[in-house]
């Protein structure tokens, strides 16, 4: 944490998920989730990073990851699907409405791209990188890595919704990608509340060779 950390020019900020559904009040609340639109608005306006990316997660209504497309079962079960475990959610980030808008606190014009996910109805999509499993056992591109090989991008600062979702998943292909990957864990929230799967997921990061630090230590 005390080390700081000075922003390559070949270094892209990608805000995950940045979305009311996430947010207290929201259909998929992350605990404090809100908290994190403070620090965002800082860091966006000091335009510290030459690239920043937003990912959106943009569902149609039944899609597959919600517990209401299978009858008698509530959110937060797992079932087995296409060969994997599915957790099953609430309906959240329904394309076009509120919940699924990039959050209106925060000035998204500095973002260079916005990458869509979770529009097929059949597979979920937690990663920026690339889709959930679908039935053919593939992970489609979402274009993101085309996107900052383009611009020569080699590492890789992630905050945004959820730590413990899809920040992860993110941070998982971003390693497996070869980037070099940090996120900024005071601009992340779990959607889990409990302080013992905070730590675990803090491992999981730091196992994965990510460092973890918080938006202060940037310079
Ligand atoms: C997310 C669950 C379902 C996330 C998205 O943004 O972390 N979590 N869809
Ligand atoms: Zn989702």
């Amino acid at each position: 944490m005390s080390t700081s950390h000075l922003i390559s020019r070949h270094a892209a900020l990608i805000l995950v998920d940045v979305q009311p559904d996430f947010m207290p009040g929201g259909a998929l609340a992350c605990h404090e989730g809100d908290a994190i639109l403070p620090g965002i608005d800082h860091l966006l306006r000091q335009h510290a990073f030459r690239h920043v990316v937003a990912t959106q997660d943009w569902h149609p209504a039944g899609h597959v990851s919600f517990a209401s497309s299978h009858p008698g079962r509530e959110p937060f079960e797992r079932i087995p699907l296409y060969g994997h475990a599915q957790t099953l959610w609430p309906d959240h980030c329904v394309q076009d409405t509120p919940g699924a808008a990039l959050h209106p606190a925060i000035d998204w014009s500095v973002a260079d791209k916005v990458i869509r996910k979770g529009d097929d109805p059949r597979v979920d999509s937690y990663s920026g990188f690339r889709e959930n499993h679908g039935p053919d056992g593939q992970r489609p591109a979402t274009g993101l890595a085309d996107w900052l090989r383009w611009r020569d991008v080699d590492e890789v600062y992630l905050c945004g919704l959820a730590r413990d979702v899809c920040v992860l998943w993110t941070a998982q292909d971003a390693v497996d990608l070869g980037y070099r990957t940090h996120v900024l864990w005071d601009l992340t929230r779990p959607v889990s509340a409990d302080a013992d799967t905070d730590l675990a997921t803090r491992f999981r990061y730091e196992q994965l060779g990510v460092t973890v630090i918080d938006s202060g230590a940037l310079a």
